[in-house]
C-alpha cells in the first residue's frame, strides 16, 4: 500500500506530465494541487542536509533552507528533496506569480518561435528582434500606470533600481544645464577621475528601514540591515525617518498623523540642508516597506510626499519591486494611493519576472547608451509575463486577492486578539499582509513550527512575519494558513 503522502504526488506527478488534461477556463484549483500540506520528515530532512553539504564545498551555502523538487511542486505547494509538500506563502521571495507549473506557463515555450526568442538571446540594446516594440507595447505597456510613457526591462530588481536612479541623475543634471545641450570638457575629463563637475557631488534620498537591492549603488538606498551593508563603501546619500504606525490603525489615528508629519518634515528638512553641498536628485520609496518589517505609510503621506518633490523639484520613484504585479489587490501599490499625478518612475521585477522600469518621457536621456548593459533584460521573461498577465486577466486574480485577502486579514485579527501575548500588529493589502510576533525569537520559532506543520512563511524586520502568497492563492488556501498559525500558537502557549 502506497502512503496517502506518496498517492498524492503521484497524482501531482501524473499531472505534471499532462499538464493541460483539465485545462479549459477553469480557474486555478483545476491545479490538482493537494487537499493539505504533507510533512514526513524534518525540513531540512535527510535529502536536503546531504545536497546542503555537497553545495557547502561549492559556495557559502548558509542562506539554503532546503532543496526543492521543482517537478513535483505545484500551485501553493512547494515539494522538497524529501518528499514533504509545504504550502508556500513565501514563493521565492515573493517573486513567483502564479505558483508552480502553472499549465498555461509550461506551454508558452512549447511554441517555436518563442522558443528561438529564449535560445537566441539578443543584446536587446543594440540588436533587438523584430517583435521587440510591439512586445513592449502589448505586454509591459499593457499594465503601464497612467502617464509613464516609456519602458526599460532589466535583469533583476537591484538592477532596475540602479539603471532608474542613473535616469534620475542624468534628467538632473540635464535640468541643470538648462540651454547647453553638450557635455563641457571639464565634465568630460573630470569624470575620467571620478571627480565633480562630470562626477557630481548628488544625492538620491532613501527611508530608514528601506531594501532596494544589493548592487554598490542601490546598496546604498537600502537600510534594512547591517549585516547587508558592513564592509562595503557607500555613497553619502540622503536618508529619512519612514513613519512607524502604531496598531490598530483605527485607535492611533492622532499618533500616527503626528508621525507623518514628523519624517515629511524631515525629508523636506534634508532637501533644504544638502542644496549647497549635495543635492538631493530624487527619493526612491517603497510603497509598503517590504524587508524592513512590512512597514506601511497612509496614502496621505505618499501624497504629500509627492507635493514636496514637485515643490523642490525633486524626482520620484516608487520601488514596486515586491510590491507590483497584484499582491496588494491592484496591479501597482502606488494606485492605493489616489496620487494626484504619476510617480515619475517606477521599478519592478520579481512578480514581473523581467525586471525593469517605466518612467515618465522627460527621463529619456538624449543620447543613447547612457542606459545600457549588455542584455538588458530577457525577452524570454517577457514572454512568460505575457502568460502570466493573461492569467491574471481571464482568471480575474487580483479580485481573487482581494477576496482571499480579507478571508486572511479577518482571519489574522481573529489570531491576534486570541493570542494576544505572541502576536499583534496586523497589516497590509490585499494578499501582501504581516503581522509582528511579541520577540525576535518567538518570531523564529513561529516560522519554524509553521514549517513542521506543514507552512513555508518569511520573515521581515526585526520580528515581523510576512505574508507573501502566489495571485492563485484561493480562500481555501487562507483557511488551511489560519488553521496551520493557530496550531502553532497553541503549541507555543
Ligand atoms: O536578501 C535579499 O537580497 C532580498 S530578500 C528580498 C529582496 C532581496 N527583495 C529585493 C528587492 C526589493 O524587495 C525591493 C523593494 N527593491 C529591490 C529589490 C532588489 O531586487 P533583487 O533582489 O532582484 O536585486
Amino acid at each position: 500500500m502506497l502512503s496517502r503522502g506518496v498517492n498524492h504526488i503521484l497524482t501531482t506527478t501524473c499531472c505534471l506530465f499532462n499538464p493541460y488534461r483539465h485545462f479549459k477556463n477553469v480557474p486555478s484549483s483545476f491545479f490538482m494541487e493537494p487537499s493539505a500540506p504533507k510533512v514526513c520528515t524534518s525540513v531540512p530532512g535527510p535529502k536536503s542536509k546531504q545536497l546542503l553539504k555537497e553545495l557547502n564545498c561549492l559556495q557559502q551555502a548558509g542562506a539554503v533552507q532546503f532543496f526543492v523538487d521543482y517537478d513535483k511542486s505545484i500551485g501553493n505547494y512547494i515539494v522538497d528533496a524529501d518528499g514533504n509538500t509545504l504550502l508556500d506563502v513565501y514563493t521565492q521571495i515573493s517573486s513567483s506569480p502564479l505558483g508552480y507549473n502553472h499549465p498555461k506557463l509550461l506551454r508558452v515555450f512549447k511554441d517555436d518561435h518563442y522558443l528561438r526568442s529564449m535560445v537566441n538571446r539578443p543584446a536587446l540594446g543594440v540588436f533587438p528582434g523584430i517583435e521587440w516594440p510591439e512586445k513592449l507595447r502589448s505586454v509591459l505597456m499593457s499594465v503601464a500606470p497612467d502617464g509613464l510613457t516609456n519602458v526599460w526591462t532589466m535583469m533583476c530588481g537591484s538592477c532596475s533600481v540602479e539603471n532608474a536612479f542613473k535616469s534620475v541623475f542624468i534628467w538632473y543634471c540635464t535640468k541643470m544645464r538648462g540651454d547647453r545641450k553638450e557635455f563641457s570638457d571639464e565634465e568630460l575629463k573630470s569624470c575620467m577621475n571620478n571627480q565633480p563637475p562630470g562626477s557630481p557631488y548628488l544625492s538620491m534620498m532613501s527611508f530608514r528601514g528601506a531594501f532596494h537591492g544589493r548592487t554598490l549603488g542601490s546598496l546604498s538606498l537600502t537600510n534594512s540591515k547591517a549585516i547587508h551593508k558592513v564592509d562595503f563603501p557607500a555613497f553619502n546619500w540622503a536618508l529619512a525617518d519612514f513613519p512607524r504606525y502604531k496598531y490598530p490603525l483605527t485607535e492611533f489615528k492622532c499618533e500616527n498623523l503626528k508621525e507623518d508629519t514628523r519624517c515629511l518634515e524631515e525629508v523636506a528638512d534634508i532637501i533644504e540642508k544638502r542644496k549647497q553641498s549635495c543635492p538631493v536628485a530624487g527619493i526612491i520609496v517603497e510603497p509598503i516597506q517590504s524587508e524592513g518589517g512590512d512597514n506601511e505609510a497612509s496614502p496621505e503621506f505618499f501624497r504629500a510626499l509627492q507635493r514636496i518633490c514637485k515643490e523642490k523639484g525633486v524626482a520620484l520613484v516608487f520601488d514596486e519591486v515586491q510590491t507590483g504585479c497584484g499582491p496588494t489587490g491592484k496591479m501597482w501599490c502606488h494606485q492605493h494611493f489616489s496620487l494626484p499625478e504619476p510617480p515619475d518612475l517606477i521599478t519592478f521585477s520579481k512578480k514581473m519576472l523581467t525586471g525593469g522600469f517605466y518612467c515618465k518621457d522627460e527621463f529619456k536621456p538624449a543620447q543613447g547608451f547612457r542606459i545600457f548593459n549588455t542584455w538588458m533584460g530577457d525577452p524570454g521573461k517577457l514572454l512568460l509575463l505575457e502568460s502570466v498577465l493573461k492569467v491574471i486577466q481571464c482568471d480575474r486574480l487580483l479580485e481573487q486577492v482581494q477576496r482571499t485577502g480579507k478571508v486572511l486579514k479577518c482571519g489574522l485579527h481573529d489570531i491576534e486578539s486570541e493570542f494576544p501575548n505572541l502576536v499583534n500588529s496586523v497589516r497590509g493589502r490585499g494578499t501582501f499582509l504581516s503581522y509582528n510576533a511579541c520577540t525576535p525569537a518567538v518570531r523564529d520559532n513561529i516560522l519554524f513550527r509553521l514549517k513542521k506543520n506543514g507552512v513555508l512563511g518569511g520573515a521581515c524586520g526585526v520580528n515581523g512575519i510576512r505574508l507573501r502568497p502566489a495571485l492563485i492563492f484561493e480562500p481555501k488556501h487562507a483557511c488551511i494558513y489560519l488553521d496551520v498559525l493557530r496550531k502553532t500558537l497553541k503549541e507555543m502557549q
